[in-house]
């Protein structure tokens, strides 16, 4: 007979989730966290140490989260910790600059050879909300592009068919959003390049911009197929169109320069998120001088923030940064997305569950599909079961996974060999049970 499932203790969880309940809308302060789409109720992280979690139960987890990306050291990585010290004995905040931004920038520019001016704000989110008003400030267009599915924040006009916490709550095109700020963002189908084409084609002169997940995390993990990026750059270069991509996912997991450098394409402008600020709370947007120069106070787009470039957040971005460039560490965490990734799919097959995966450097995706998925319709079509149950199977095994069908998954230089055995010998037994 099959050994029963544990089923984990969540008293003080549930506690702490009803009296968020009263006090914060859901519960959470970001949507997805709610676990409404994958059943039960948020656990309450207590503490977090390499490639581990630990809930306010004190039950542990290996966790393929990282905070959504950014912790490719693990939780609570020494240096990190240390840069970060550091940074707090010497004043939290100024609202003035710092030697810290500089260098920071300076490491940006000589990792991401596409920016040549890089202004830091404070997340992803405020980061595509700069790099969409820098281009239509720089074309004089009001237009946007962006793709079914691609997720760039909570930002007005890119809250229309997005991706992750959106689709995971069935609020792909948000309430409050006017039809005004909607009129002018035109959705395309991801992989599609003469949808995007005929686009351009019906906008003429309209289109300001056209914002892309390079490597899509936020419907899941999803590659451009051959010739799809490319194809991006060439009609933008040609329309005289602002090509974004969006590395808030993509940055720094796929590759040490990103999708951009993966794929050797220069965008004219990119986004970045968390993870240049080491896990704390830090955004970026940059790219070519020309178009960056627009931004005040050189020029007439204003955006501004007193906790951009925030001391100890850039003291933990240059922490970390320095640590990636150590020889071997891709091709290292990429061994692992692909060791994942591999039993995986062998315990699905094991199993006769159809499951694709793939994987990029530290990000990993996973579908309950015989067949690789290239765009939003299909996962759509796929919806959300199994995956559900996939995932209470694994949290009952001490295995934390993205709470939403519609992520990408996260390892780190912190996860041991044996982490992820561990994590693989769990599906195979939620897989048998599936
Ligand atoms: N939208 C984020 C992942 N793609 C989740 C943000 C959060 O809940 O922390």
């Amino acid at each position: 007979m099959e050994p029963k499932t544990p089923v984990l203790t969540t008293s003080k969880s549930s506690d702490l989730f009803a009296r968020a309940q009263k006090a914060i809308p859901g519960g959470v302060n970001s949507p997805v966290r709610a676990f409404k789409a994958v059943g039960g109720q948020p656990l309450f992280i207590a503490s977090g140490k390499g490639s581990r979690i630990t809930d306010a139960d004190g039950n542990s987890f290996i966790d393929y989260v990282g905070s959504w990306g950014p912790l490719i050291l693990g939780h609570a990585n020494p240096q990190v910790l240390a840069a970060v010290r550091e940074a707090l004995e010497k004043g939290t905040s100024f609202g003035a600059p710092t030697e810290s931004e500089v260098v920071l920038a300076e490491m940006v520019k000589a990792l991401v050879p596409s920016i040549e001016l890089v202004r830091f704000v404070n997340s992803g989110s405020e980061a595509t909300m700069g790099a969409l008003r820098v281009a239509r400030g720089y074309t004089g267009r009001q237009k946007i592009i962006k793709f079914a599915g691609c997720f760039h924040g909570a930002v007005d006009s890119l809250l229309i068919k997005a991706g992750s916490g959106a689709t995971t709550l069935g609020v792909p095109d948000s309430a409050g959003v006017t039809p005004g700020v909607a009129q002018d963002t035109l959705l395309a189908e991801f992989n599609d390049l003469a949808g995007v084409e005929a686009l351009f084609a019906a906008h003429k002169g309209q289109v300001a911009a056209l914002i892309v997940e390079p490597v899509p995390g936020n419907m899941g993990m999803i590659l451009p197929e051959e010739g799809f990026l490319n194809g991006l750059r060439d009609v933008c270069t040609r329309e005289g169109a602002v090509l974004i991509f969006d590395e808030v996912m993509s940055g720094f997991r796929v590759a040490l320069g990103g999708a951009q450098a993966l794929y050797s394409i220069r965008p004219d402008l990119t986004t970045f998120g968390k993870v240049i600020g080491g896990g704390f709370p830090v955004g970026g947007y940059g790219g070519r001088r020309e178009i960056m120069e627009q931004v005040a106070p050189l020029g007439p787009v204003y955006q501004s923030g007193t906790l951009s470039g925030n001391p100890v957040a850039m003291a933990a971005g240059i922490s970390m940064l320095k640590t990636l460039q150590a020889d071997g560490f891709y091709p290292s965490l990429e061994k692992k997305s692909q060791r994942l990734m591999e039993g995986l799919t062998q315990a699905a097959s094991d199993a006769a569950i159809p499951l694709t995966t793939l994987f990029r450097g530290g990000m990993m995706g996973v579908f309950f599909s015989a067949v690789p998925v290239k765009n939003y319709s299909q996962v759509q079509a796929l919806g959300a079961d199994p995956y559900n149950r996939f995932f209470r199977g694994m949290l009952e095994e001490g295995i934390y996974l993205a709470p939403s069908a519609f992520e990408a998954w996260f390892v780190s230089s912190a996860h041991s060999y044996e982490d992820l055995d561990q994590t693989v010998q769990a599906a195979r037994k939620v897989l048998k049970r599936l």
